[in-house]
């Protein structure tokens, strides 16, 4: 080491530089350095517990994550009363969140969630029909999202729910839904938004089972007392299901029934009965935590004028 170190640093003994007539010149006074930009990603966590009565098929909600490229999901919940038709529900659900997975790169496609849901609407050809939510983080940090029925998505914070979407029904429990058949609603029928998330974000989007069985402020606290998304998305995903087979929880789901004015007959109100109760159900849950990292511009090298400090930003 040290011998091939001197060597080095001996001047040459019999090499005499020629003397250029002109010395080299700088090319120009900008010098190499190595670039880097923020692009926003998405660490996902994901939890399904099946409805009770279907644990052993696996239920029907389906969906699928990738944190490659950004960080995209999906949750389909398979409408259960397909079985009513002899008809397995879970098909339709598994096979339209196969085909979103599968069109993730397509051209057309382009990161553009609506877009994925026709292509993956068109390609399922199992019977049956789905609710069901697409969301796609763009390196900027915008959330995109289509939903069609009522799978739900919230953005938390500092603590705080700071978006939400609603759901769409036609009527009470009877949601959008994209379908195999022709009186169903399609991609167009989608509701499409973006939210600019910013670096520690957390969103939580699940199916129905998720957000008819827990509060914002459960969800909320769940969130703050878990170590990281996976974590957060299984506590999430049991607390609704504790809830869901809770007769006296006064859920999300009996609220709004109430709302829309079903309840116990009179004769039981008399005796102070009201209709409260969680709702069984299949219950998907993903938690995604927005992150920005520093990665190198596509560029490579790239030049920086010298002398000004803030002609780069080097993250
Ligand atoms: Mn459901």
């Amino acid at each position: 080491m040290a011998a091939s170190t001197a060597s080095r640093l001996s001047p040459p003994r019999f090499h005499v530089p020629p003397r250029s007539p002109h010395p080299p010149l700088r090319r120009s006074r900008f010098s190499l350095v190595r670039a880097a930009k923020l692009e926003a990603v998405l660490s996902i966590g994901t939890h399904l517990i099946p409805h009770p009565r279907k644990a052993a098929s696996g239920g029907e909600d389906a969906f699928f994550a990738n944190s490659d490229a950004g960080g995209v999901f999906a949750i389909a919940d398979g409408v259960s009363g397909w079985a009513e038709k002899d008809v397995n529900p879970a098909l339709f659900s598994r096979e339209l969140m196969r085909n979103s997975s599968n069109f993730l790169n397509d051209e057309e496609v382009n990161g553009d969630p609506q877009i994925l849901l026709m292509k993956a609407h068109a390609a399922t050809s199992s019977i049956g029909s789905a609710t069901v939510i697409i969301a796609v983080l763009e390196k900027s940090g915008t959330l995109k999202i289509a939903s069609v029925g009522d799978c739900g998505l919230k953005v938390i914070r500092k603590g705080q729910v700071m978006f939400s979407i609603s759901p769409q029904e036609h009527y009470f429990d009877c949601p959008y839904q994209i379908s195999s058949e022709a009186a169903g609603q399609t991609y167009q029928d989608a509701l499409v938004c973006s939210v600019n998330l910013m670096d520690g974000d957390m969103i939580v989007s699940g199916s129905d089972g998720l957000f008819d069985n827990i509060f914002d402020q459960e969800i909320i606290s769940t969130i703050s007392e878990s170590s990281g998304v996976d974590e957060a998305a299984k506590a999430l995903a049991e607390l609704a299901r504790k809830h869901s087979v809770d007769v006296t929880f006064d859920s999300p789901y009996s609220m709004e029934a109430r709302s829309k004015g079903f309840d116990v007959p009179w004769w039981k109100k008399l005796l102070g009965a009201k209709l409260i109760g969680g709702k069984m159900d299949d219950i998907t849950v993903v938690v995604a935590q927005v992150k920005t990292v520093a990665v190198p511009d596509e560029g490579g090298d790239i030049e920086e004028q010298k002398g000004n400090e803030q002609g780069i930003a080097v993250a």
